[in-house]
């Protein structure tokens, strides 16, 4: 279809990294990300020396009432969660092929699991971010699953 012919193809343009672009970096890259975390981010002794990919303030609802909490999306994957008042970590959301996000609107999202739905609601909007940056390290981790029911 004189599709696949001998044309030379461009040099590739370098493009700017974008915020997720940490799940696509080499081993040496994220060698250093995670020396920087290390040196500047007081949250690197609760990830158990885990790459912080995205992290913010969320309110996490459980009953009538919500607790705000620190929540990380790290290599891993994990998605820890931290008081940020006593900065002690509270848990963890745990991974699975199944972990599913569910956006609500541009504050609330919930996470899926087998056994729990996680109610998260972001004060400043960003749940959309959120989402995406989860099922980004979905896919990246686990895959494209083929047995989804819609
Ligand atoms: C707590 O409510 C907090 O929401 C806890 O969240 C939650 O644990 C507890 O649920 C829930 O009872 P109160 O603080 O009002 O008592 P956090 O751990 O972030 O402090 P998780 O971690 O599971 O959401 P239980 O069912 O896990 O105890």
């Amino acid at each position: 279809d004189g599709q696949s012919s001998s044309t030379t193809t461009p040099a590739p343009v370098p493009r700017p990294r974008k915020r997720s672009g940490i799940l696509h970096m080499n081993d040496e890259e994220k060698q250093h990300q995670l020396n920087q975390q290390k040196c500047n981010s007081k949250w690197h002794g609760l990830v158990e020396g885990n790459l912080i990919v995205k992290q913010g303030l969320v309110d996490k609802r459980k009953g009538l009432f919500a607790r705000r909490r620190m929540l990380m999306l790290t290599m891993g994957p994990h998605l820890y969660y931290a008081d940020p008042v006593s900065m002690t970590l509270k848990g963890e959301i745990p991974w699975s092929p199944q972990l599913r996000v569910e956006p609500k609107n541009f504050r609330i999202f919930f996470v899926h699991t087998p056994n729990r739905t996680y109610y998260l609601e972001d004060p400043e909007g960003f749940a959309l971010e959120w989402c995406k940056a989860i099922e980004e390290m979905r896919v990246n981790t686990y895959g494209v699953s083929p047995t989804t029911c819609t």
